[in-house]
């Protein structure tokens, strides 16, 4: 399956299970406006109907990256730059669909990765970066703060110090700096960068799917919740799982010595 939104190119890997989403201005280094922000939650829907083929789970991985030699997404389009157009629409925001996408979504990230492009990447379940990738919110100034959720990510993932000072400063930090932080999970040398995020993806795509959305609520959950309301939230999911065929296959592979195959069942 391989098709083409009007700012979205949309490819799925049958063997794998994994999607692909390009998010293709790279004359405007991807910057989102609102036509690019429809066709990420579309471009999503589309990939998320290929489980309707089967009655396990066929996507179990998405990838979101973006076109071009220089960035992943320079924020919103600062041209035709509105709440419309940065995220602040009734319809559902793509930041809200990515984070509640039952598949876990990586973004891969090279180049820029600025403002609302950096959010975007906040509200995915990992982020990987290439050496060269530089980080930062310049919505300071342009007046604005970072609307979608960028100080409370960061003060959560990194510290409020780090997120008052890129979003107070506009200042670019480096993908060390920003993996040492723990903005994003891993930095790779950039002539390693496609196999290594090829690599994590198979293993992520590989593993029990429903195991796998159930951690991504619960990793949700503990962000909103106290502990103890959590602890009991992921017991519910626990008791849900061993009741999957996933979990007798799992067990199974473990006594047999062998790869366990899992369905999504
Ligand atoms: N919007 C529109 N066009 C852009 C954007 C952008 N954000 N960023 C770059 N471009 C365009 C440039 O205009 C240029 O176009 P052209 O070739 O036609 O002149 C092309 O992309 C290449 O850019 P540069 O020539 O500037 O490339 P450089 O390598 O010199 O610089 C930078 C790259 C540093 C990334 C620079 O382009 C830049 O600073 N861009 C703007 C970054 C920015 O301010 N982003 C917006 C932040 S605000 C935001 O994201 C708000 C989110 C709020 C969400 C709220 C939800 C409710």
């Amino acid at each position: 399956m391989d098709e083409s939104l009007e700012t979205v190119l949309v490819a799925f890997d049958e063997d794998r299970g994994v999607g692909t989403l390009t998010m293709h201005r790279p004359d405007a280094l991807n910057a989102l406006n609102a036509q690019l922000r429809a066709d990420i939650v579309a471009g999503l829907e589309l990939l998320e109907e290929r489980n309707e083929e089967t009655d396990g789970v066929a996507l179990r991985a998405v990838v979101l990256e973006g076109a071009g030699e220089k960035a992943f997404c320079a924020g919103a389009d600062v041209g035709g730059f509105s709440d419309e157009s940065a995220g602040g629409s009734s319809a559902r925001s793509h930041y809200d669909v990515i984070r509640e996408f039952p598949a876990p979504v990586v973004a891969k990230i090279d180049g820029y990765c600025l403002g609302g492009g950096l959010e975007t990447a906040l509200a995915c379940d990992f982020r990987l970066a290439s050496e060269g990738s530089t980080f930062g919110f310049p919505e300071v100034s342009l007046g604005i703060l970072p609307g979608a959720g960028g100080v409370q990510y960061v003060s959560k993932l990194a510290s409020p110090a780090v997120a008052k000072e890129l979003a107070m400063t506009g200042d670019h930090i480096s993908a060390t700096r920003a993996d040492e932080e723990g903005i994003i999970n891993h930095v790779y040398a950039d002539d390693e960068f496609d196999d290594a995020v090829d690599e994590f993806v198979t293993d992520l795509a590989g593993q029990a799917p429903l195991a796998v959305q159930a951690i991504k609520q619960s990793a949700d959950m503990a962000v909103h919740s106290g502990l103890e309301e959590g602890i009991a939230y992921d017991y519910q999911l626990f008791k849900r799982l061993l009741e999957t065929e996933d979990h007798a296959e799992g067990a199974a592979a473990f006594a047999e010595d062998r790869e366990p195959e899992f369905d999504g069942k």
